[in-house]
Order: structure tokens, then C-alpha cells, then sequence
């Protein structure tokens, strides 16, 4: 059989004047902007989730993609021909990092001990690939919310032996993702939500939830994985109500599990919009709580409510996030995550390496506005001024603990304090925003 990408040339860096339909403009890993090579700010990821293992199917139409792996009678020759067009797919697009979700690289057995067997065999023939590849491990998660088991929920289930399958399928799965090296372990809650509290015990389901998360932590030390732990917020869909919202929510379920220093998200650009928040308000919402973990880079349509989960392509959108990533101090041993699918009529293999070279260049171009815009330090000394009357030590005084309400009431009124409103500012800097962008 053929490689399925094997004609395909390995793309590389090529510059703005390139007319190769297939190459980098934007994306030279070896650039160093901000004291490191992009490709150390980025560390782009291919998902195998939605590259390999959709089939352009939709709730309307039978599959369109060709998808030669997902239709042979023997499932594991099916998963070890995915794994190689896989890693053809890392070779052509030359990126650092993949994810995969254990039922994206073996299939499902005849029960759970079988399942086991079937992944462990394919994580053998992932690590034997990874000898010949440079591409390493960014992370690995457990699917808890295709089959119908999971239909109530993993840790979330009203049946204890969901939970039991669900520990037991995450346990495997982090042993997995540790012996591929890789950097993070993610839990998305798929099905972790309702949709009645007519038949849901809410407080129940979530503090299963936070044991299934101690458990998760505890053998994560238990086995010495130096990954970092994250959950992906989502605020519905596939449930109605998912209990991993966005992050706040997220950061007060760690809290109340004492796991704030454990755990860290993995957000999603169109996750938070369909919390109703941006992306940017997101990842800044993480790096002030400390628990910015890792990026899902995608889009999803404005006319559409839900998660349509296409290749990112607005400059300014993704200029914003991640002008807030360097602020928040980096994504550290995170990445940028491609958990994107082409559209179902893009049906030439070659349509899914168009949509990571125009994705990686999007993100590259956007986060060279981002260093730019930090470089000039505009907005920063803009930030700064507006919180200038801070620096002031009767100012610092209501802050430290030094002052009482009583006090404060007190000298304020001493002193003849008249606040005079001040303007924020906004559309110069939005036209200053814009004039920078290139
Ligand atoms: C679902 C989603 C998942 C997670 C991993 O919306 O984003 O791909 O990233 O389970
Ligand atoms: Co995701």
C-alpha cells in the first residue's frame, strides 16, 4: 500500500516571498524572538483525534474522507496503518509535538481487558515509531465519552463501576503517556455534566469527581510522571450542563480538592466562547490564578452555537491570546495543540496538511505581533500608567494590612479625597493595536 502522505515533500520554513503553495512563511523554528526559537513559545502539536480518526461523518451524511484504517475487518491492522500515515503526517508538516486520546490509536476490545492489550500493543509500536520521528509526546488522554458506558458520565456516573472502568482506563492511559515521554496528561470531562437535575445529584457527581482527580494526582506522583496534570474547561456539548465550565469554575473545584498547585488547564479557544468569554480572557484568567497548562488552538463560527472546532485563522483573535501567554510568563511545558478537523468536503489528503501549514503560520505570525507588541511596550506603559496611583505609599498602605476600613474612612475624609474620573483609554489603544499589526 502506498503511504498515505508519502508523496508529500517535508515542508520547511521558506519566507514571505515563497510560492510554494505548501510551505512556511510565518513558521522558522529556529527564529529567536523574546530570548528563545518559536518553536520552543510554540510547540505546535498535531492531533490524532481529529486528523486520523474522523471520517467527515455528521449527524446528516455518511462519512466523506477517506479513511483506508477505519473500515479494515482486523481493528489492530487498521490502528498500526493510521500509525503510519500518522507519522507521515509529523513527517511532512515537521512539527514537535502529537496528542492522542487511547481510543484514537487502538480499538476498542471485546472488553476491558482486551481493550487494555490492544492499547498497550499500540503504544509499543507508537514508541518504535518515535525512534525513527522527531516528533515527541505532548499528551495523552483517555476517551470517557464515546461509548455508550460513559453515556452518564466516567467519574461523574450514578453506576460505580463506570468509575471503576474510568480509574482503571486512566490509570493505563497515564502509565502510556509516561512511558511515550509525554509532557502533560489531560482530563477533558466529555460527559461530566447533566441534563436534568430531575435525576442528578450535583453535589454528589462533583465530589466524585474531586476523588477521581486526587486519585488521578496520587499516582501521578505515585509513578513519577514530571507531566504537568490538566483539565480542559468546556462549558456545554456534548452534555447540557458540564461541571468543567471555564476556568474560574475549574480553579474553585481545585481549591475546594486542595489540587490548586496539582492541576492546570488545557483551554480552548472555542471552549471559551462557548462559556461566552474570549480566548484571551480565558488564558488570562489562568495565568493570574497560576494554572495556565496548555493551549487547544481552534475556531469555531460566530453564526454557529456550537463547536465546530475548524483551524484558526483570525490574526487579531489569536495575536490577543497570545500576547496574553507571554504576559502570563509562557506556555512552559504546554503547547499549541491543533484540535481542529477539516471540513467534511475536504476530502484530498492534502487538504489536512493545507490546514496545519496556514494554522502554524496563523499562529506564528500572530504570535510575532504579540513579541512585537510586548518589544514596544505601548501597551504595557499604558497598563502601567492607568495603575500609577498605586505606587503611592498611602495607596500601598490600604493594600498591606496596615490600614483598617475605620482608618481608611478616616484619612479619606481628613484629606478631602475627590476622585476625578480618568479616561480608559480604549480606542486609542485598539487603533494602536491595529496600526502594529503586520
Ligand atoms: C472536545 C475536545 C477534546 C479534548 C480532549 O471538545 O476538545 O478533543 O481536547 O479530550
Ligand atoms: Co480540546
Amino acid at each position: 500500500m502506498p503511504p498515505f502522505f508519502g508523496e508529500l515533500e517535508t515542508i520547511h520554513f521558506e519566507g514571505r516571498e515563497s510560492q510554494k503553495p505548501l510551505a512556511y512563511r510565518w513558521y522558522d523554528p529556529n527564529h529567536v524572538v523574546l530570548g528563545k526559537p518559536l518553536s520552543e513559545h510554540l510547540r505546535f502539536a498535531i492531533a490524532y483525534w481529529h486528523s486520523l480518526a474522523m471520517n467527515g461523518s455528521d449527524p446528516f451524511g455518511a462519512p466523506t474522507l477517506n479513511r483506508p484504517w477505519m473500515t479494515r475487518s482486523d481493528a489492530m491492522e487498521g490502528a498500526r496503518e493510521k500509525a503510519d500515515a500518522a507519522f507521515e503526517l509529523f513527517r511532512v508538516l515537521d512539527l514537535p509535538f502529537y496528542t492522542f486520546h487511547d481510543r484514537d490509536i487502538a480499538p476498542e476490545g471485546a472488553d476491558l481487558k482486551e481493550s487494555l492489550k490492544n492499547f498497550q500493543a499500540m503504544v509499543e509500536y507508537l514508541a518504535k515509531k518515535m525512534e525513527g520521528s522527531k516528533a515527541k509526546l505532548l499528551w495523552g488522554t483517555a476517551n470517557l465519552f464515546s461509548h455508550p458506558r460513559f453515556m452518564s458520565g466516567a467519574a461523574t456516573n450514578p453506576d460505580p463501576d463506570v468509575f471503576a472502568y474510568s480509574a482503571t482506563t486512566v490509570k493505563h492511559c497515564m502509565d502510556a503517556t509516561k512511558q511515550l515521554g509525554g509532557s502533560n496528561y489531560v482530563l477533558w470531562g466529555g460527559r461530566e455534566g447533566y441534563e436534568t437535575l430531575l435525576n442528578t445529584d450535583m453535589g454528589r457527581e462533583l465530589n466524585h469527581l474531586g476523588r477521581f482527580l486526587n486519585l488521578v494526582v496520587e499516582y501521578k506522583h505515585k509513578i513519577g510522571f514530571d507531566g504537568q496534570i490538566l483539565i480542559e474547561p468546556k462549558p456545554k456539548e456534548p452534555t447540557a450542563h458540564q461541571y468543567d465550565f471555564d476556568t474560574a469554575t475549574v480553579y474553585g473545584f481545585l481549591k475546594k480538592h486542595g489540587l490548586e498547585g496539582e492541576v492546570k488547564v488545557n483551554l480552548e479557544a472555542n471552549h471559551a466562547l462557548l462559556a461566552g468569554h474570549s480566548f484571551e480572557h480565558e488564558i488570562a484568567t489562568a495565568a493570574s490564578l497560576n494554572i495556565l497548562g496548555s493551549l487547544d488552538v481552534n475556531r469555531g463560527d460566530p453564526l454557529l452555537g456550537w463547536d465546530t472546532d475548524q483551524f484558526p485563522n483570525d490574526l487579531q483573535a489569536m495575536t490577543l491570546a497570545l500576547y496574553q501567554v507571554i504576559l502570563g510568563g509562557g506556555i512552559g511545558k504546554g503547547g499549541l495543540n491543533f484540535d481542529a478537523k477539516i471540513r467534511r468536503q475536504s476530502i484530498e489528503p492534502e487538504d489536512l496538511v493545507h490546514a496545519h501549514v496556514g494554522a502554524v503560520d496563523l499562529c506564528a505570525r500572530a504570535f510575532l505581533n504579540a513579541a512585537a507588541l510586548v518589544e514596544a511596550g505601548e501597551l504595557k506603559a499604558a497598563v502601567a500608567e492607568r495603575y500609577a496611583g498605586w505606587d503611592k505609599p498611602e495607596a500601598k498602605a490600604m493594600l498591606d494590612g496596615s490600614l483598617t476600613l475605620e482608618q481608611i474612612s478616616e484619612k479619606t475624609l481628613a484629606n478631602g479625597v475627590n476622585p476625578a474620573p480618568r479616561s480608559g483609554k480604549q480606542e486609542r489603544l485598539e487603533n494602536l493595536l491595529n496600526r502594529r499589526l503586520f
